[in-house]
């Protein structure tokens, strides 16, 4: 008997050693799988125009009420397999009004709706026009879905997309009854994983009920998901102009610009006559008077030359900022038939960069901005025009002229905005704090980009890709994860130059020397050594300064801040009061002065343009404070003292003039009291 014992023991000891051997195996197999990361194409994206109305367009908005379903989070595919797409939800489950666009969370009072995690479902009828059956197509857009969307017309699937915050299009006129009504659906899919850009995790968490799913993610802003922005039916001819590329350049003294454009075609004509297309290209001015007018060969492409040109300028680096020329493109076929017309914004600048300065039109730049978010109460992240309205006109009265489009793409409309208003724009994907390097999250992060870079490549406001928000630049892999990011990034734009936004500590960093400008994000008196506005100054200087000396590039500081609740006073100032914030700014802004005086440092980034809604932790009471307005975009005191120094520095750097309100009249002592604009 003992010997038995001993025996099935020993059994139970060698079994349990091969298990734990094939364990082992196992996970040196993965581990050496994610190490190795090879530089794969990745499928790039077509089309995607900005949907205008022209004489051969049509454009039809879908956004409205919908109807909306939440899936069980323990059952998220039960919609596919029982196949709510093939008739309206409502036959399916009890529908509850959703707004679009808007992010779903806060629109009703359910707490379970706000911290879903998993799949909800859309749908709304149309009607299409019988006029729209004739020799056309019909397009279907959508702004951004987040975090992936599926789209069905009529019960057919129609388009699949994953990454929030990016456009993207199918063609449905097959799909449509004409003259007639017509059901949209989509299902929407919020859950990130480790290879979702940005990364996430879900687990299963005992709650007192059982288990429930829970989603975690490292960045704070809260994951807001749902149709983001606007939903357009378009048309276009059967052969039609699908892409526009263009870059401009302007001659040493600026007064000649170039225009190089590259129009490609999708339709039968191409295939039937290719060499009989060919686009007549005309330039517009602000008066609307035609400046140049251009015919191609049947290449599509070509160089239109401006003589005296009037150059795009950011706001304050010149008294005419933003200025946008009109250049229209019509595609003519066979005995010059005009087939389609296309029209788009365009600012002609030039950008150029070395080591140690970054110019537009030959004059050095100094950023002064944000980082901001797409975020209010009630709508989230989706698209609002009064809220983008009001965010420009504050941006404008503040004296920034920059902002970094943190932490994912933001709307085509506010970038449209950023063109005419002179802001410049540092254009991030929606990579954040990347880590756990591996081959899909490379695939998809690339991706990213090229989705970003073919939406925004025409945008005068975009001077900077930003291909990443903290990234873990001293894990394994980072090293290589990111020269490729860089290096592809630069093959699909080499106009602008790449940077991304490091929190990495310099000396443990291994990707900036892959960058053209290097960002980097501190908390100096807030992260670390809270509450201690003298040990900022000096730390600013020697970490920028060490950046500098590392990588030899220039060097912009991306964030820095202290969370502030409006309306909390203390004096002597303390953490989250509005004169600790102004503090922690102007002990800032000595190191900047310090740091200007040095031609590499080119920009100061406040975080965060306004408050926002974060997930649930004990450390943001209602969501990150740092805005200097607050989330309803009301000032903040920081904010008065800002605008002094924007519009000071856009004075001293930019030679701007000064808003009569930007001091407040105190008293008149021979001018030894700065009370006006004018004694600065
Ligand atoms: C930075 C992140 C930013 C956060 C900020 C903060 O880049 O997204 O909101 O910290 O904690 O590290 O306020």
């Amino acid at each position: 008997m003992h010997l038995r014992i001993r025996l099935t023991c020993r059994k139970v000891e060698i079994w349990a050693l091969w298990l734990s051997s094939l364990v082992i195996g196992l996970y040196i197999i993965k581990f050496t799988l994610a190490l190795i990361i090879v530089n794969k194409d990745v499928k790039t994206s077509r089309g995607m125009l900005y949907p205008r109305e022209s004489e051969t367009r049509e454009v039809r908005s879908l956004d409205g009420i919908w109807n909306f379903v939440c899936s069980d989070e323990r059952n998220p595919t039960q919609g596919i397999r029982d196949k709510w797409y093939e008739d309206d939800l409502s036959k399916s489950r009890p529908i509850i009004p959703m707004p679009v666009p808007a992010s779903y969370n806060d629109i009703t009072t359910d707490r379970s709706l706000r911290d879903h995690v998993g799949t909800v479902w859309y749908d709304r009828k149309f009607f299409v026009p019988r006029s729209w059956a004739k020799d056309q197509r019909v397009w279907l857009r959508f702004g951004s879905v987040h975090y992936e969307a599926f789209v069905w017309i009529n019960g057919e699937q129609a388009v699949s997309h994953e990454m929030g915050h990016l456009p993207f299009e199918t063609e449905v006129t097959h799909l449509l009854s004409y003259g007639a009504e017509n059901r949209i659906t989509v299902m929407c899919d919020n859950a990130l994983i480790q290879t979702t850009v940005p990364q996430g995790k879900i687990s299963e968490v005992a709650n007192d009920g059982g288990v429930t799913i829970i989603q975690s993610y490292t960045f704070d802003f809260f994951n807001y998901a749902g149709i983001h922005r606007s939903v357009h039916l378009y048309t276009t001819p059967k052969t039609f102009i699908e892409e526009v590329q263009i870059n401009t350049k302007l001659s040493d003294n600026n007064s000649v610009g170039y225009i190089d454009y590259n129009v490609a075609v999708n339709g039968t004509a191409t295939n039937e006559a290719e060499n009989a297309l060919f686009v007549r290209i005309k330039l517009f001015n602000r008066e609307g008077v035609q400046v140049v007018n251009a015919t191609s060969d049947s290449s599509l492409t070509g160089t239109l030359k401006v003589s005296n040109a009037v150059p795009w300028w950011p706001y304050l680096m010149h008294s005419d900022p933003g200025y946008l020329y009109e250049l229209q493109i019509q595609l003519h076929g066979a005995k010059e038939e005009l087939l389609d017309v296309y029209r788009l914004s365009v600012g002609l600048r030039s950008l150029s960069w070395s080591n140690t300065t970054f110019q537009i039109n030959g004059k050095p730049i100094y950023f002064r901005g944000f980082g901001r978010h797409e975020d209010s109460d009630v709508r989230g992240k989706g698209l609002d025009n009064a809220l983008m309205v009001r965010d420009f006109n504050l941006i404008k009265w503040i004296g920034a002229n920059a902002y970094r489009t943190s932490h994912y793409p933001y709307s085509e409309e506010s970038m449209q905005f950023a063109d005419r208003h002179g802001i410049m724009v540092i254009d991030e994907c929606p990579s954040g704090d990347t880590q756990n390097y591996n081959q899909l999250l490379l695939d998809k992060h690339k991706s990213s980009l090229e989705q970003l870079i073919h939406r925004d490549r025409n945008h005068p406001s975009v001077v900077m890709w930003s291909i990443a928000n903290e990234p873990r630049t001293s894990q394994l892999n980072a090293d290589t994860y990111f020269q490729f990011v860089a290096d592809y990034t630069r093959s699909l734009d080499k106009s602008r130059p790449v940077t991304a936004a490091i929190a990495t500590p310099c000396s443990e960093d291994k990707v900036g020397r892959y960058l053209d400008v290097v960002s980097f994000n501190r908390y100096n008196g807030w992260y670390s050594n809270a509450g201690r506005t003298d040990m900022i100054t000096k730390r600013v200087i020697d970490e920028a300064t060490s950046w500098n000396k590392k990588y030899g590039k220039p060097v912009i500081m991306a964030e820095y801040g202290a969370d502030t609740l409006e309306g909390l006073h203390l004096q002597p100032s303390f953490v989250f009061s509005e004169e600790f914030q102004s503090e922690v700014y102007s002990q800032h802004f000595k190191a900047f002065d310090a740091l200007r005086r040095k031609k590499w440092f080119i920009g100061e980034f406040v975080w965060n343009f306004a408050d926002f809604k974060t997930a649930q932790s004990y450390t943001r009471v209602g969501g990150n404070k740092k805005g200097i307005f607050t989330r309803s975009r009301q000032p903040k005191s920081a904010a008065y003292l800002l605008r002094q120094r924007y519009f000071a520095l856009g004075r001293e750097v930019d030679q701007c003039s000064l808003p009569e309100d930007l001091f407040t009249y105190i008293l008149d002592m021979g001018g030894s009291i700065k009370n006006k604009s004018s004694d600065l």
